[in-house]
């Protein structure tokens, strides 16, 4: 069997070996193993989709891995399988983060009903949402029912972490108020939870005034479904205060949307955003494939910035010489 291929039944069976495997072709970035990758999401699609997509967002020392080592602990407890994957367009240059983020979920990492996926490294912004929107298809099939996304770093990732989950908690730490800690009121429109963590020891009176006024605060935010608004809750992933009913809550609101058709028609627009925005940067790749069409730009470029050539007429030359 040539290395780009997998084998479906030993993925479905949920060999271990096997997911990594698939999620590395995924990652690729050659191009006989990205044909090879489309075939197996296409072999895989019958049995990929059934599980819940929960993003998990926050500022870094928020308690992201602790809380998702916690959450996980508890879900497995009720017979979920979970797999956590991240979105971390830094890493391609930290490098470090992959170690750091399996040693704070030790146990989740050790367990077997959970695959604990390290940040893919390299490539660019938008590679990255696609390998990661690849790697919950083969989850799945894998079946595992929880895939938490989990966002590294801030702004951009937010929103491509949204747009392939079917929920998305936000962790804010006790404190900030006024200025929501920073937090862009762009994130808090994608949030369908709030969760304030460390609500435990002394942080706990800060932690409960947090929860307060950031459900005063969501008021005039508009929420991203009619008739179920933001949940702001307190929780603590060290102590796990709160944290089965977070789960309680996600399972719940997965129902809803679910028995509303709100999920799948959510994943349908997803999808087809995906095929686009593959499609495009397809295209980018293409069209700048060539030294040629390089040197032209950079040429025109020139002719611009000294102010020979308006950027109206410099583009529309470049774009005249593609096929
Ligand atoms: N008191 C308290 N501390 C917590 C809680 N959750 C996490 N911490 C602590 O906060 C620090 C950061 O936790 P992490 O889980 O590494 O945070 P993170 O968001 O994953 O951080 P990055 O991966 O660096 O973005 C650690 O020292 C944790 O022990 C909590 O519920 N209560
Ligand atoms: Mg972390």
């Amino acid at each position: 069997m040539p290395s780009t291929e997998i084998d479906v039944d030993s993925l479905r069976n949920g060999d271990r070996r096997t997911l990594a495997r698939a999620i590395t072709l995924t990652e690729s970035s050659r191009a006989d193993d990205r044909l090879a990758a489309g075939r197996l999401l296409d072999d895989i699609l019958p049995f990929s989709g059934d599980s819940i997509r929960l993003a998990v967002s926050g500022t870094p020392g928020v308690g992201k891995s602790t809380f998702i080592e916690s959450f996980g602990l508890k879900a497995i407890e009720r017979g979920h399988r979970l797999a956590v994957l991240s979105i971390d367009p830094t890493s391609a240059r930290t490098g470090g983060s992959i170690l750091g983020d399996k040693t704070r979920m030790p146990e989740l990492s050790r367990s077997d009903a959970a695959f604990v996926r390290p940040s893919p490294s390299g490539g660019h912004l938008g590679g990255v949402g696609r390998r990661t929107r690849e790697a919950i298809l083969v989850c799945e099939a894998a079946g595992h029912d929880i895939v938490i996304v989990e966002t590294v770093g801030v702004g951009q990732s937010e929103t491509t972490a949204s747009e392939m989950t079917d929920h998305f908690l936000l962790l804010l730490a006790p404190g900030g108020g006024d200025d929501l800690q920073g937090i862009k009121r762009g994130i808090m429109e994608l949030a369908d939870i709030v969760a304030v963590n460390k609500s435990d020891g002394e942080l706990l009176d800060l932690a409960n005034h947090t929860v307060a006024d950031h459900r005063a605060a969501l008021h005039l935010v508009r929420p991203k479904w009619p008739d179920l608004p933001t949940e702001v809750r307190a929780v603590s992933a060290r102590t796990g205060s709160g944290i089965v009913e977070l789960l309680d809550l996600i399972l719940e609101r997965d129902r809803i949307l679910e028995d509303r058709g709100w999920k799948a028609e959510q994943r349908r627009r997803q999808a087809v955003a995906a095929f686009r925005s593959d499609v495009e940067s397809g295209l980018v790749r293409r069209a700048f494939g060539s030294r040629e069409a390089n040197s032209r730009m950079e040429r025109l470029e020139q002719a611009v910035a000294d102010g020979e050539q308006s950027a109206a007429s410099a583009a529309a030359a470049w774009l005249s010489k593609l096929d």
